[in-house]
């Protein structure tokens, strides 16, 4: 069974960096962050090296928070035919952009969120108060080290409005960066533990009510980008001595006529990750 990487609070209140496989976590040492594995040459072994004398203990005793210390969260966009022709739908003005960006060698890259306003597995993501038209983007994240390495991957949901960024693309960071407006976890999985990339499904459950009001999927063989080019674009000229999370783009959106409720639940499921679950919640 593959090993995951967490950030968890023990029954005790401490946060550690945490080892699970299956139902069964460890805690490394305290004073270890993230970035001691992921930077390490051999991220699995020293993992173990960190666990050796740690107590066993249940997923159910520990939370699962956001995995990230100081790591700013970047997103790519465009990267999925999907959701090139959502956003040329919904803009119908600037849909060109859109097509653009989808072809040219250059992607679409912005900032997320920085790592104290990332919600974890069990929080509650937000719609806003201004929009009517919210949905959830369920993306695969990559985990890059500070020398800009790709060391693992973990699920992220890209929350956004999709009528304040189809009214003028100018208005993106409004409609993607607000208050819970990024979630990402429960763990990460190294690259050597991750599925073969192409069998790798993402899928999105909205639960209302006990009922599914909406399930799609998608494979990363739909995705037009690689990992390695996203990162090249995201370092050319930024640093991130803390690492990074870069989430790459959704290829599943529900159809025009759906839009999130507070009370609804997201489901995240990622092949070789696991399930990253929030509630929707909207400010009174
Ligand atoms: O162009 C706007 C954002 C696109 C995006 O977030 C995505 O494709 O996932
Ligand atoms: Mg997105």
């Amino acid at each position: 069974m593959a090993m995951h990487l967490a950030k968890i609070r023990l029954p005790s209140g401490e946060v550690r960096v945490g080892v699970t496989e299956g139902d069964r976590v460890w805690a490394t040492p305290p004073g270890t962050n993230l970035n001691d594995v992921l930077s390490a040459a051999q991220p699995g072994a020293r993992l173990r090296e960190l666990t050796k004398d740690a107590p066993e203990l249940r997923a159910g005793q520990v939370s699962f928070l956001p995995p990230l210390d100081e790591q700013e969260v970047w997103a790519a966009g465009v990267t999925y035919k999907r959701s090139k022709e959502a956003r040329e739908e919904e803009s119908k003005g600037a849909s060109r952009f859109y097509h653009l960006v989808y072809s040219a060698p250059r992607p679409e890259l912005f900032f997320k969120a920085p790592a104290w306003r990332v919600r974890g597995h069990g929080d509650s993501v937000r719609i806003r108060r201004d929009s009517k038209w919210n949905v959830p983007e369920p993306e695969l994240a990559l985990v890059i080290s500070p020398s800009l390495k790709l060391a693992g991957f973990t699920i992220g949901n890209d929350m956004s409005s999709r009528d304040i960024e189809g009214e003028n693309p100018l208005y993106l960071p409004q409609a993607k960066v607000y208050d819970h407006s990024c979630a990402i976890g429960p763990v990460i999985t190294l690259i050597e533990d991750m599925p073969a990339w192409a069998d790798v499904t993402i899928r999105l459950i909205v639960e209302r009510q006990g009922e599914t009001a909406f399930e799609g999927a998608t494979t990363l063989a739909s995705m037009k980008r690689t990992p390695e080019e996203l990162i090249s674009w995201l370092g050319r000229e930024t640093s991130f001595p803390h690492g990074a999370v870069l989430l790459t783009g959704t290829g599943v959106v529900p159809p025009d006529d759906f839009t999130l409720m507070a009370g609804d639940f997201v489901h995240i499921d990622i092949a070789g990750i696991g399930r990253l679950t929030n509630r929707v919640e909207q400010k009174a």
